[in-house]
């Protein structure tokens, strides 16, 4: 592209000047790409000569991002998904010029301070570690990445048979759970005593009824070599002992994954998840504790569950045991987040262990701390949970999951010191959410520490083996925009690094696996047996009563128009305070429906949040602006999850929907609780709903920064349904069908629990090549990470 650009433009000055003008014109040195769009755009309405189709028109559709000190102008250009090149354009001379990525940096970093002639800055660049990892090459393929790599490292493995079959021996010998040897005996030392064995046993086996279960297998098998672990019966046993023959003879991926996902080497559990209030109850919609407490929580009950049933079809008969690890807060206002020990609801052997932070002292700290100011902490808290949870699990886990920024750091510190599998899950990266937080981390230092932040979301993602994203859009953005991981491909902390290759969306780690909204709770409204009808008292109250009760403004002097209803941790980017502008700004809207907002402290003083302090003040300043007190309710309470689910099927009773206003979400669980509810859903365009909802048929997507229009399009929306009821009918059916198909815990938890034997395998056999990017972060992380830990807050 940059190439047919510089081409055109040897032609083409004038219009190449007239853009590069606009652009200077705008007087900003950083451009969006709706700028350089914009800039384009005017450019071609004035243009005597049409521009489309031109390699200008081209290559400005393809600008992520402008930066601007005249006389140069460079841009980035995604060309698509993980893709990008870099060019600088002179005022004067036009022609461009491709830069590479370090240079285009190096001119950003300009931005915030005086270029510095030797250019010394520190480049982290972890490409020379994927060398050997066999990397996707299509868009398409782009977080399908055990697909990927069992396809070429089977085939890889198996090119040299005696190698590749002696080391799947050895991997099926290594299996103990509590001291028991599973599937192999340790004296079949050779493949071929294997492969002998395998046909006594086939032959053995085919002599029995199909149901004999494994105990009376066991015997006769046990005297081959065979433990338990192949099946729950002869016939499961046969299943599997021919899979590996199948195996030995001739390794095709599907077949090694369909034989590695009944390896019982999966039974403990461990997740991290260290900030925030994490508990079972009362601790939804505070600052920092939203959907991840949720997912966690229904992914214990769900993995709990997967564990077993594979253990059992398996025949082994062992409780799966998984640990929930937070930070204990002493000062824990009304929750059990002091509590050292917690059981999980609905779980047998599922616990959340809490393990406090201490200062440098030795004191523990007893007050909740933001996410942002975590950091100190970290390192002394990961070498007390490997104590407790050791202690906890009766040995070390299978597998270690990391939880946002600081839970990853934390199992990637856990997952290197016991040379376990690692698996992390981002729910939000900031990086995308905080417009160039990165570029000026000095600037907003004192509130947000962000360098800290991308330092560990780094070495989290390098040390990880694999990592689970909700949605595509999560690793790889869409035709347009950058997705989450990708922004991480390069970026500069100026004054501290600059990363040149921080992570690669091609890479085979990366596997989509959606989470689902609890079925138990967020269930049809229209399955009239199963609601909690005794809980209407209490909606009605809340929603209708002129005191609900609890802290609360605005009531609805109509009662009976539809509800347009949102409910999210008030913070800026959740921007319910524009869904209540849209709505205040739109008399008609205001006419046709009532909103009702559930977040946050409507007392602002209470909160302990400075964004959520700003916001509660925002919104009042909007209800009085707009004189929205008869027509919406604001409640500043924190629902359970029972009245949570009842209170999304009433809106839908009454023919309502839900509004996601936000300006940025990861991927947005109440999306998918209204969708699986039956209410249609208008959501936010940036992040995972654009993805999880398909326009027009199982909802709407709508632009957080165009109100008007997203206020029109509920309006007309909710007037079709006036006029024509199936039209509500006929979205809320898409809804339900999109998170049957896509949003389920049993279809998480399947894919969850095969990944993790796939990628402990891989990380067995052939450890992926992973030293020397080991050594390579320990540097990092004592050079980079600990001071900058070090300098936040007064520890
Ligand atoms: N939630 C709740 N009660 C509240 C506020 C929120 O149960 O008063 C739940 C909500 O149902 C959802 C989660 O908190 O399960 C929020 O997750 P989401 O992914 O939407 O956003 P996050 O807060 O994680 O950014
Ligand atoms: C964090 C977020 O911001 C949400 O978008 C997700 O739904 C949630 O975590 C669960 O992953």
């Amino acid at each position: 592209m940059i190439d047919a650009l510089k081409a055109w433009t040897a032609d083409h000055r004038d219009p190449v000047d007239a853009y590069l003008r606009r652009c200077f014109a705008a007087g900003r040195s950083l451009l969006l790409q709706s700028d350089l769009r914009q800039a384009f755009d005017a450019l071609a309405a004035e243009s005597p000569a049409p521009l489309a189709g031109t390699p200008l028109a081209k290559a400005v559709g393809l600008f992520q991002e402008g930066v601007l000190q005249p006389p140069w102008a460079y841009f980035a250009l995604r060309e698509r998904a993980g893709r990008w090149g870099y060019l600088r354009m002179h005022q004067e001379q036009l022609l461009p010029d491709r830069v590479t990525v370090s240079e285009f940096l190096r001119f950003k970093e300009q931005l915030v301070r005086p270029a510095d002639e030797f250019d010394r800055a520190l480049e982290i660049d972890f490409e020379p570690f994927g060398r050997h990892v066999p990397r996707l090459q299509e868009v398409r393929s782009i977080g399908q990445g055990v697909l990927h790599l069992n396809r070429h490292l089977a085939s890889a493995m198996f090119t040299r048979p005696e190698t590749g079959h002696a080391k799947l021996l050895n991997f099926l010998r290594m299996h103990t759970i509590d001291g028991q040897q599973l599937m192999l005996a340790p004296h079949i030392g050779e493949v071929p005593m294997l492969r002998e064995a395998l046909r006594d046993a086939l032959r053995h086996l085919d002599t029995l009824d199909s149901d004999t279960p494994w105990t009376d297998c066991a015997p006769a098998l046990g005297s081959l070599g065979f433990e338990p672990g192949w099946g729950d019966s002869a016939a499961r046993v046969a299943e599997t002992m021919g899979l590996l023959v199948d195996i030995l003879e001739a390794p095709a991926p599907t077949v090694l994954e369909t034989f590695l996902a009944r390896i019982p080497m999966i039974s403990r559990l461990l997740i991290v998840s260290p900030h925030g209030y994490f508990g079972q109850d009362n601790v939804l919609g505070r600052p920092d504790t939203g959907g991840q407490v949720v997912y966690i929580l229904d992914q214990v009950r769900a993995l709990e569950q997967e564990m077993r049933a594979r253990m059992a079809a398996q025949g082994v008969a062992v409780e799966p045991r998984i640990v929930v690890v937070t930070r204990l807060i002493p000062e824990a206002d009304g929750t059990t987040c002091n509590q050292p020990l917690e059981k999980i609801q609905g779980t047998d052997h599922a616990w959340i262990v809490r393990v406090p932070f201490h200062q440098a002292n030795g004191e523990i700290v007893r007050h909740w701390i933001s996410r942002f100011e975590i950091w100190p902490y970290l390192e002394d808290f990961a070498a007390a949970v490997e104590r407790e949870a050791l202690a906890r699990l009766g040995g070390r886990p299978d597998l270690i999951i990391g939880n946002y920024s600081d839970g990853n750091l934390v199992a990637s510190l856990l997952s290197a010191r016991l040379g376990v599998t690692q698996c992390n899950i981002a729910h939000a990266l900031e990086q995308t959410k905080y417009l160039h937080s990165a570029l000026y981390w000095e600037a907003n230092d004192a509130s947000y520490h962000f360098a800290c932040q991308y330092t560990a979301d780094l070495i989290g993602m390098n040390h990880a083996d694999f990592i689970i994203t909700s949605t595509y859009q999560e690793i790889a953005g869409t035709a347009d925009g950058v997705g989450q991981y990708e922004s991480y491909r390069a970026f500069t902390l100026p004054g501290l690094y600059r990363v040149v290759h921080g992570i690669d969306v091609f890479d085979p780690k990366f596997n989509i696996v959606s989470p689902g909204a609890d079925a138990a709770i967020y269930f049809p409204y229209m399955q009239t047996e199963r609601r909690l009808h005794s809980l209407m008292p209490e909606i009605e109250r809340l929603l209708y009563a002129r005191d609900p009760g609890v802290a609360h403004r605005g009531c609805f002097e109509d009662p009976h128009k539809p509800l347009i209803f949102s409910m999210a941790r008030l913070d800026r980017i959740k921007n319910l305070s524009g869904l209540t502008e849209w709505f205040g700004a739109s008399p008609r809207l205001a006419e046709a429906a009532n909103l009702v907002v559930i977040g946050g402290h409507v007392d602002a003083a209470v909160s302990g949040d400075d964004e959520e302090k700003a916001e509660a003040a925002r919104m009042h300043e909007l209800m009085t602006h707009h004189r929205l007190d008869g027509r919406m309710r604001w409640l500043g309470v924190r629902l359970d999850k029972n009245l949570a689910g009842e209170l999304y099927r009433h809106v839908a009773d009454r023919r309502g929907v839900f509004v996601q206003p936000a300006l940025f979400e990861a991927f947005g669980l109440t999306v998918i609780e209204a969708m699986a509810s039956g209410l249609p859903v208008f959501a936010t365009r940036y992040g995972g709903p654009l993805e999880i909802i398909e326009h027009g048929k199982s909802g709407f997507h709508i632009d957080p920064n165009d109100g008007a229009a997203a206020a029109d399009a509920i309006l007309a929306f909710l007037q079709r349904c006036e006029a024509d009821p199936a039209v509500w009918n006929r979205i809320s059916e898409g809804a339900l069908a999109r998170v049957a198909a896509r949003y389920t815990w049993q279809l998480y938890a399947e894919r969850m629990m095969t990944l993790s034997r796939i990628y402990g395998f891989w990380k067995f056999v052939s450890n992926l090549e992973r030293e020397e990017a080991g050594r390579y972060l320990e540097l990092f992380h004592h050079l980079q990470f600990r001071p900058l830990a070090m300098a936040v807050g007064a520890r």
